[in-house]
């Protein structure tokens, strides 16, 4: 019999074992080392964009299908087209546009999902976190920490629509989710509007405030201040080749970036200005606030202006072009994971 084995090919002898084994739950793991451990980043992501223009029409008509109440979020997720079905626009990160009409409410909950707001369309709904209301204007950032009771309303005459953007696949990954609805719709209001930001957000704290917290006690960075810093800075500051001014929101108490799981950025970039080529793990969701212009992504090129949301998987090599008006984009994705963890890279591929 083992003189009968040895004259077997090799490969009918793997097959054979492998055969064996697999009633075990085994597997071989050289049959698939090479694809596990890869010597460069290998996303299934790819880059993608979302022309508001293009859509804008659906994001409204989804408003007479379903209310926001019934829906409890009414919302278009911007599903990379690699990864249909999977309601992730990254490996890590979930990106949609919600749309609250006039006088709606989209219910009170809470989830173990941090979620950040992008404001694209409409001024004056709002949303409520922690017992406190902010009213959105397009180009703020709003965060949902998790674990925060969070209902949003529109007390506005327009329809308010902004991009949410979640880390939904990053907590499925880990199995971490709970979630829980509120009994009412609407969370009750224990503090006034304004308050987070008087607190937390002149340079000052409370005096016996603790350090800690992992989420920003600001939860509205208000556009206005944001372009106003970048404008300050540009009389002084010199571009840098591949962001122009790049900007990353932070937890004013930590220093560290304003949510646990997803990075924030806000980077202005002049008329004419010409990128040089970048990459990072970090695949990047961008959302066009001004100008307009193109991303070269890999070999190919991506024109966005104001509204487009696009992304730029983990390691594509990409550059900016900015071809009308100063160029401000916003970004976010899970940098701040990767450096907790210590795999953040980035290369910056000036010539
Ligand atoms: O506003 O809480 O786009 O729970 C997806 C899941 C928004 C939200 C989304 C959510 C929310």
């Amino acid at each position: 019999m083992a003189i009968e084995q040895e004259q077997k090919p090799a490969s009918n002898a793997r097959a054979d074992f492998y055969h064996r084994i697999d009633k075990h739950d085994l597997a071989p793991l050289w049959e698939v080392l090479g694809a596990l451990v890869v010597p460069t980043p290998r996303t299934p992501c790819v880059p993608a964009i979302w022309h508001y223009d293009e859509i804008r029409d659906y994001v409204l008509e989804s408003g007479s299908l379903i209310t926001a109440k019934e829906a409890i979020r009414r919302v278009l997720v911007m599903e990379n087209p690699a990864l249909r079905g999977q309601s992730c626009i990254t490996n890590t990160l979930y990106a949609g546009l919600q749309l609250i009409l006039p006088g709606e409410v989209a219910p009170s909950h809470r989830h173990t999902q941090s979620a950040l707001r992008f404001v694209i369309e409409g001024q004056g709904a709002y949303t409520a976190v922690d017992g406190e209301r902010t009213i959105m204007s397009p180009g703020d950032f709003v965060i949902t920490p998790q674990w925060a009771w969070h209902d949003h309303g529109n007390d506005s005459t327009e329809p308010m629509v902004w991009l949410d953007g979640l880390d939904i696949p990053l907590i499925r990954f880990l199995d971490a989710s709970f979630a829980e609805e509120l009994e009412t719709d609407e969370q009750a209001i224990s503090r006034p509007s304004g308050d987070s930001p008087a607190r937390y957000g002149q340079g000052m704290l409370p005096v016996d405030h603790e350090r800690g917290g992992v989420v920003s006690p600001i939860f509205n960075y208000p556009y206005a201040r944001t372009r106003e810093a970048l404008e300050t800075m540009r009389r002084t500051d010199e571009w840098d080749p591949c962001h122009g001014l790049k900007m990353k929101y932070v937890n004013p108490v930590t220093g560290d970036y304003a949510m646990p799981t997803m990075s924030t950025f806000m980077q202005l970039m002049p008329k004419g200005f010409e990128g040089a080529d970048y990459r990072s793990t970090d695949g990047m969701i961008y959302v066009c606030v001004e100008g307009r212009g193109r991303t070269v992504i890999g070999d190919k090129s991506y024109s966005w202006g104001p509204r487009d949301t696009f992304v730029v998987p983990s390691w594509y090599k990409h550059r900016h072009i900015v071809e009308d008006g100063d160029a401000v984009l916003f970004s976010f994705s899970d940098r701040t994971v990767q450096q907790k963890l210590g795999l953040w890279r980035e290369e910056r591929l000036v010539s």
